[in-house]
């Protein structure tokens, strides 16, 4: 039977970031994940970067590209009342920003690593379950291409979403959830026109919230709130543009640049974690243990986290023979997770809209908006969580020792 020290489930972020840092200290991995390569490449999701997952994906050596193509944004643009304000991230933070480059990017610059000089990684591989092996060891059952296989692991890490099986492999009875839904998704679209704004605008509006991101210097990325249960047929192109014109409308003169769009897709919200994020010999990290709401920008940071301390844990194991880390690995994570889910939630539920929201409510949404153009404080305390807090064990968000 296959052996390997590491097997990971899931070659998202997680799973083949997981891979280049456990290559890089010269720990053996085998990647199975359950779509084929190019459905993987063109996934579309996450557009920001912390200034920590640049770092990391600099130091794996997968930065090079990042590096040319990246656009580095020092600030974000909160619209409400009809006013515009920026959040400068350096003057607030202390000199940190985050980079616009792709999720679809960060996963082919890993893959082409991973195949060039890392692990096996093999696509069209389905787990179907992780279970106990021989001497305590895991086991895991895949499918590839139609052909059953096991691979006999020292460790497993379930890196494979929020609908992944890994998490199934902890025993009846360990694992906790929380969960908050949120009564509106995203309706999320791509568009062949030069972005309108240099920098990422976040939109209380009364009709709903919107969001202007970008891909690079000619494609936009833009979102709309919706009610759930949306179907994007029923949003044809010049609605979409019509109700963006308007949610981002300003007094002052701003227009809004139109053109092709290439791809509309309705998202769902959700906040989730899964806890704790280690049982024994098997690990959980990125979706697979925790969702946030996108409106922080922080689910791919969080899963590069999650790995960062993880890759740590098992290269201080083989250097040292010490499992302090591995031990500390679920704490270490939690933390900066509930942080991100805290602020993802407070992002999220300060700029959206209920359905049956309360004047009320609104009135302390737009409080709270005009607080953090106000007060450096309150500007600081946004900035500092969105450009992100540095990652690692030693880093200020590990535990205190108990
Ligand atoms: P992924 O990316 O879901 O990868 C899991 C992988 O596991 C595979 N898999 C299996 N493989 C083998 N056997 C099985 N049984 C398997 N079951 C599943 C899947 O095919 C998949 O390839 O999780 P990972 O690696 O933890 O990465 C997490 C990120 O993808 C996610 O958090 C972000 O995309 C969230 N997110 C954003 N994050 C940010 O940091 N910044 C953003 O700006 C941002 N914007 C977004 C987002 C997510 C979005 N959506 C679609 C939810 C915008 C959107 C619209
Ligand atoms: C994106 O570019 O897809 C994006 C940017 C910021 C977010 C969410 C999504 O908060």
């Amino acid at each position: 039977m296959q052996h390997t020290t590491v097997g990971i489930v899931g070659g998202g972020p997680a799973g083949l970031l997981l891979a280049r840092l456990l290559h890089n200290a010269g720990i053996d991995s085998v990647v199975l994940e359950s779509r084929d390569r190019a459905y993987v490449e063109q996934r579309q999701r996450a557009g920001i970067l912390e200034q920590g997952t640049v770092d990391v994906l600099r130091a794996a050596g997968a930065g090079a590209r990042m590096d040319r193509e990246g656009l580095v944004h020092e600030g974000i643009e909160l619209r409400f009342g009809r006013r515009s304000h920026r959040l400068d991230f350096p003057a607030l933070t202390g000199g940190r920003s985050v980079m616009v480059y792709a999720q679809t990017e960060v996963v082919k610059d890993l893959v082409a690593l991973q195949l060039a000089e890392g692990g096996p990684l093999l696509f069209e591989a389905e787990v179907r379950a992780v279970e106990d092996g021989d001497g305590g060891r895991p086991l895991i059952r895949y499918t590839h291409q139609g052909r059953e296989a096991d691979l006999s692991c020292d460790y497993v890490v379930g890196c494979d979403g929020f609908h992944g099986v890994a998490k199934h492999a902890f025993p009846a009875g360990v694992l906790r959830s929380y969960e908050r839904a949120y009564p509106y998704s995203w309706l999320g679209i791509l568009a062949d026109v030069p972005p309108s704004y240099d920098e990422l605008i976040y939109a209380h509006s009364p009709r709903g919230f919107a969001l202007g991101s970008m891909r690079s210097p000619t494609v936009s990325r833009l979102y709309l709130q919706v009610p759930n249960g949306t179907d994007p047929a029923d949003w044809p192109d010049e609605r979409i543009w019509d109700e963006l014109d308007a949610r981002f409308a300003l007094d002052s003169d701003w227009t809004l640049r139109r053109g092709p769009i290439t791809a509309k897709s309705v998202l769902p919200m959700r906040s989730h974690v899964t806890e704790p994020m280690r049982h024994g010999r098997v690990f959980l990290a990125g979706d697979a243990a925790h969702i946030v709401p996108p409106t922080g920008a922080k689910g791919l940071n969080l899963a590069a986290a999650d790995v960062v301390v993880l890759a740590e844990a098992f290269a201080r194991f083989q250097e040292t023979g010490s499992a302090d880390l591995l031990d500390a690995y679920s704490d270490t994570c939690l933390r900066r997770v509930w942080r991100a889910e805290h602020f993802s939630w407070f992002m999220t539920s300060t700029l959206h809209t209920d359905p049956d929201q309360s004047p009320f409510a609104t009135r302390l949404q737009l409080s709270q908006l005009d607080r953090l153009a106000s007060s450096r404080h309150a500007a600081a305390e946004v900035a500092e969580n969105y450009a992100g807090l540095p990652i690692g064990p030693t880093a200020p968000t590990a535990p205190t020792a108990r």
